[in-house]
């Protein structure tokens, strides 16, 4: 029964520590056409294109999807956010494509350098959401580079878990349970 109660308060623990943000680029919000950044930054994340610009669609453009987003116009370029090398666990992120060609984006998103996970937007203008895997809890920098020749990719509600939870935490709390249930069985 303790080991019960110690496991519900480790997970009650790292819920009150996550804190999950939504980055939502409404700062950025503008009624010209399009507008165009060397950098952005929100809830403490950076967000910068080596030897590039940012672009930002406006409310009155035809490629608004409905939300004030972020895009890089040039196919082939590195967007690249990080939280002044903090961890982070990336969960997921709206996608719409926007310019010529009509047709599906193709956008492929880098953690740390390392693993990568590439989405394919539906066609028809406007957002859709994709969902990062696992391999994307903790990382420190993650960017993102659409595939030359298929539209470009506007990205927007990127949402973020500030406090990461350790792998171990869980390993720990999962093993109590596994060592509560063992203690049950043997008392029925
Ligand atoms: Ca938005
Ligand atoms: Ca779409």
């Amino acid at each position: 029964m303790r080991s019960i109660l110690i496991t519900i308060l480790l997970l009650f623990s790292a819920t009150a520590n996550s804190a999950t943000i939504t980055i939502d680029f409404e700062s950025l919000e503008h009624s010209d056409p399009y507008i165009t950044i060397d950098s952005y930054s929100e809830d403490g994340f950076l967000f910068t294109v080596q030897n590039s610009l940012l672009g930002v669609r406006g409310t009155t453009d035809a490629w608004y999807a409905g939300s004030t987003a972020l895009y890089n116009g040039f196919g082939g370029k590195e967007t690249v956010f990080t939280k002044g090398g903090e961890a982070f666990d990336l969960l997921s992120i709206d996608v719409s494509e926007i310019e010529i060609p009509l047709g599906s984006s193709t956008v492929t998103f880098t953690r740390d350098g390392g693993h990568s996970q590439t989405f394919v937007t539906d066609g028809p203008f406007g957002f859709e959401t994709f969902l990062f895997d696992s391999r994307f809890l903790g990382a420190t920098s993650v960017s993102w580079v659409s595939e030359f020749g298929t539209p470009i990719p506007q990205v927007d509600n990127i949402i973020i878990n500030t406090v990461p939870i350790p792998a171990t935490t869980w390993l720990f709390g999962s093993a109590l349970a596994g060592l509560g249930w063992i203690r049950r069985r043997r008392t029925i």
